[in-house]
């Protein structure tokens, strides 16, 4: 478990910051700062949850996937997702903090998850682009927190991404095979485009002016770029991407600047993301009504799991005949 002192220790902190700026990884049992632990428990948490809460746009369309293959691909790549919010909740308990009151910081509104999972999937094409610009989104992020300065989060993402990779492709698969479809098919894609283009750009979090956890993350090397800058370099490959298979993005605004070598995009509809993230998005009260529902079927678990860990200590201490 993660050791911390009160702030003001001021040996252990320059040590820490020393190690950081040294590029060394910081392992659960090293002393932190409690401000990088916290900062680390709540970043942490609202991404395993984010996986969590993100199984419930694309589940919703297992049972509709039009082809065997395609409701293979959907069904792994759902699992895929619970298998990540498992692997940083297990990397956000060795903070010292217990799973149960992370979930419960999801299910009381306390804690965060990524304001994309709050829209709703209307048609077959939003799983593809989904896979092609929230997966192809998270492993812009995820690749860079690979190299992040606590050990446990940055090994969790190196497998993570390796699994948004299958998952990218299989949502651009799906994307290439409607967009070159009957015209009805390339309507179809080309709205999903247009309803899931804005809402991708904010999953980078809000513009680095008004990012205030930014500075202190960047510093002890979790974040190792700031929102902005992933966002360009998630808007920079991307349009190439649409122009291959004959989409546009909704900007009327997007250029190509030779000078910076970047594509400068539209302004982002901020008071829309304020709106999402303090819960008044379109599926808020819909997916943690879910995430209550599933969390109030599985109390037996828990339970027959407390009375079975209670047998064991009994059995233990009980004295050898
Ligand atoms: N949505 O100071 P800032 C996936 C909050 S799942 C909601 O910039 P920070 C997938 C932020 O938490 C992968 N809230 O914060 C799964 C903060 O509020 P609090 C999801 C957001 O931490 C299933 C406040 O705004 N990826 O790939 O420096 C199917 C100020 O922001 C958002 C991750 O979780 C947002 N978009 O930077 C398919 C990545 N943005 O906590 C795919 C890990 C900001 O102070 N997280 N906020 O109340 C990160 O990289 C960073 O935490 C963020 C925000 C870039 C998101």
């Amino acid at each position: 478990m993660a050791s911390t002192t009160s702030a003001g220790d001021s040996a252990s902190d320059s040590a820490f910051e020393a190690r950081i700026a040294a590029g060394e990884t910081i392992e659960p049992k090293d002393w932190m700062p409690e401000r990088y632990r916290q900062q680390l428990v709540r970043m942490m948490s609202q991404h395993a949850h984010s996986e969590i809460v993100g199984m419930l746009p694309e589940g919703n369309w297992i049972t509709r996937a039009p082809t065997l293959r395609r409701k293979m691909c959907l069904l792994a790549k759902v699992q895929d997702e619970a298998g990540h919010g498992l692997y940083i909740y297990c990397a956000t308990e060795t903070l010292g903090i217990d799973r149960s009151q992370l979930i419960d910081q999801l299910l009381s509104g306390k804690a965060k998850y990524s304001s994309i999972f709050n829209y709703p999937t209307l048609t077959w094409a939003d799983i593809g682009v989904i896979g092609w610009f929230v997966d192809g989104a998270a492993i812009v992020n995820q690749t860079v927190l690979a190299k992040a300065s606590y050990g446990p989060y940055a090994r969790a993402m190196v497998r993570i991404c390796k699994e948004e990779n299958f998952h990218k492709r299989q949502g651009f698969e799906i994307v290439a095979t409607l967009a070159a479809g009957t015209p009805a098919q390339h309507t179809m894609v080309q709205d999903a485009v247009n309803r899931w283009w804005w809402p991708t750009l904010m999953m980078f979090g809000p513009s680095d002016a008004n990012s205030p956890n930014s500075a202190e993350l960047l510093r002890w090397r979790v974040k190792r770029f700031s929102n902005d800058e992933l966002r360009q370099r998630f808007v920079d490959l991307t349009v190439a991407q649409a122009q291959a298979v004959k989409l546009t993005l909704p900007d009327p605004k997007l250029r190509y600047n030779a000078e910076t070598k970047h594509w400068e995009h539209g302004e982002i509809d901020w008071a829309e993301f304020k709106q999402v993230i303090s819960g008044n998005g379109p599926c808020n009260r819909e997916r943690l009504a879910a995430r209550q529902a599933a969390h109030d079927k599985g109390a037996w678990v828990r339970a027959a799991a407390a009375a079975y860990a209670e047998k064991q200590r009994r059995t233990s201490a009980a004295p050898a005949a």
